[in-house]
């Protein structure tokens, strides 16, 4: 599947799924690393439906797997394409859920949309339902979900409503944790990545297998909006110092780093307004 391919598919669902994302070696490494850590995370809030380690660029043992993991070239190539070339870190985490009782098969997590979105801003307003479905808009973020198992019952599969990036179309309180009529369950086997828009409606299920469900997350959002992770770590410090060197822009703005490119962007809107004007009868 080329990058165009991901794209159309991307519109038209609000997610995208990159097969073999990592390498089965890679998701043995990822793994072997942190079981003795969430191992010791999860008895400290037994309740809890997941554990994280976050920022996994600040982790002592992870880093190194954790600065490869964030520079792959696929997802920036990616994110460029359906955002432009605007796209910065939010946060970049790792989740762990614990073995949970049988009883818990095929239980909704809780269906949300992720942060950013703004299709439910005008939720409670009654003509929402005319516009829907709504043009497509570029997102604000985007989420980077890496499965580190195969997803299946006793794991836990990732649900969507396919389309819902374009649709008004909302899940009250009291529905948040039952299935969804239109529900899909992905198809994932570890190392496949799931590349979704911030508009899309989804959850996780609950993790019956005998080992800890995991998923890395690289949120990504548009530059210059509020981030969770702090970009003042060693490990960026390090990818920083590499981009300065290489004059690679993509990856200083990743971190924040934007001194020419608002007056780029500014120049391009520029142009399209006098073609605009140009174009005039
Ligand atoms: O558990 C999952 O598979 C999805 C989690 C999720 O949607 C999130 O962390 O925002
Ligand atoms: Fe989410």
């Amino acid at each position: 599947m080329t990058l165009d391919d991901h794209l159309d598919e991307y519109k038209r669902d609000g997610y995208t799924v990159f097969r073999n994302y990592i390498s089965t070696e890679k998701v043995k490494a990822w793994r072997d690393m942190m079981d003795p850590e969430f191992e010791r995370l999860f008895p400290q809030r037994p309740e809890a439906p997941r554990a994280k380690i976050v920022p996994l660029l600040a982790h002592e043992k992870l880093a190194p797997l954790a600065k490869e993991h964030i520079q792959m070239p696929l997802m920036l190539d990616f994110a460029e394409k359906v955002m432009g070339p605007f796209v910065q870190l939010d946060s970049f985490e790792v989740s762990g859920f614990p073995v949970r009782d049988d009883e818990l098969k095929g239980a909704v997590d809780r269906w949300h949309r992720d942060a950013f979105h703004n299709i439910e801003t005008w939720k409670t307003v009654a003509t929402m339902a005319e516009q829907s479905p709504r043009l497509y808009t570029p997102p604000l973020a985007c989420n980077c979900l890496t499965y580190l198992q195969d997803m299946n019952e006793e794991t836990g599969p990732l649900r969507v409503v396919k389309g819902s990036h374009l649709e008004y179309v909302f899940i009250d309180e009291e529905d948040e944790h039952k299935p969804h009529p239109r529900e899909s369950f992905l198809d994932l086997k570890a190392g496949d990545m799931v590349f979704t828009h911030h508009e899309l409606l989804h959850s996780g299920t609950w993790n019956i297998s005998s080992e800890v469900r995991y998923f890395l997350s690289a949120y990504v959002c548009r530059i210059g909006l509020p981030h969770r992770d702090t970009f003042d770590l060693p490990a960026v410090h390090e990818i920083l110092a590499e981009a300065w060197a290489n004059n690679d822009r993509r990856m200083l703005r990743f971190f924040g780093e934007d001194s020419e490119f608002m007056a780029r962007e500014e120049a391009a809107w520029a142009r399209m307004v006098e073609e605009d004007k140009a174009a005039l009868t």
